[in-house]
């Protein structure tokens, strides 16, 4: 497994935290470095929450390694190290610990749905890349309001929710805008996705990804899910719309060169590899 990168950014996200410097050669907790001192921090949103976050270590053990009532504390990377009562970080040194954003004192659970079709010119037929020569992906992509980087339209699993739902569920919301849609036309949308969904569709990765809100002790892991629209006729005749954390929505090409938020890029060109199409 690579090194994290954006779990190392200068700048923790939404704050003006500056992480300690850690180099590529003291990234892994078994290199010895008396010198490390990590910033410490927490945001005040996930001290306040009750409802989605842990509260602090001290007054509160989890049970770490383990289903934990129905919050998932098991890493899909194997057993995390327990330190002084915190987790570490299965990717090693990020400059800071605590919790930053993340709710949950080691993996934060998301899932990652990933809906494709064949990029089409106006006449229908199947566009190839000039280069590659190999056929050209689309996926739907969203903007994050949060850094206004394009991301796969992931979220957080639900204590207790099964992975296939929060798929459906976070594409509903962020490029559906479902939580605005009224009752009916929730029911709607909900028909149209439900066949693209119900398909089992192909796991694409699973475990770390490197986003830049990780922490020592706090970090995201995902399960990435291919759905393809192989005729273009099913969620592809829907009408995008942001919503929730999405600022915009858009079918964006699978291309190497699209710069996307956290490793979303690597769980792409797997699907990219598996569909044999254009990178
Ligand atoms: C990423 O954060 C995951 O891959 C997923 O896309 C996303 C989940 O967090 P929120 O979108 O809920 O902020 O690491
Ligand atoms: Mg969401
Ligand atoms: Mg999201």
């Amino acid at each position: 497994s690579a090194t994290h990168i954006k779990a190392r950014c200068t700048v923790y996200p939404g704050s003006d935290k500056q992480r300690f410097p850690v180099p590529d050669d003291k990234v892994s907790w078994a290199t010895v470095w008396p010198e490390y001192t990590p910033v410490n921090y927490t945001a005040p949103p996930v001290l306040n929450n009750t409802a989605w976050a842990d509260p602090d270590i001290g007054s509160f053990s989890p049970r770490f390694n383990a289903l934990d009532g129905s919050v998932d504390r098991q890493s899909h990377e194997g057993d995390y190290i327990i330190q002084d009562g915190r987790p570490l970080n299965p990717r090693g040194r990020t400059g800071l610990n605590g919790r930053g954003l993340l709710g949950r004192w080691g993996p934060n659970h998301a899932a990652d749905p990933i809906v494709t079709r064949w990029k089409q010119d106006s006449a229908g037929q199947r566009v190839s890349h000039p280069v590659s020569k190999q056929p050209v992906l689309q996926f739907v992509s969203i903007k994050r309001k949060d850094c206004g980087e394009w991301a796969i339209p992931g979220g957080m699993v639900d204590p207790g929710e099964l992975v296939s739902l929060t798929l459906q569920r976070e594409f509903s919301e962020e490029a559906l805008n479902s939580l605005q849609a009224s009752p009916q036309e929730r029911k709607k949308i909900q028909e149209r996705i439900s066949n693209l969904f119900s398909s089992s569709g192909f796991q694409v990765y699973k475990g770390y990804v490197d986003d830049p809100r990780n922490t020592d002790n706090s970090w995201m892991e995902t399960v990435a899910v291919n759905f393809h629209d192989e005729t273009g006729d099913s969620v592809s005749e829907l009408p995008l719309q942001a919503g929730d954390d999405a600022g915009q929505v858009s079918w964006c090409d699978v291309d190497s060169s699209q710069p996307l938020y956290a490793s979303h890029s690597d769980f792409l060109q797997a699907v990219a590899e598996e569909r044999h199409a254009h990178w």
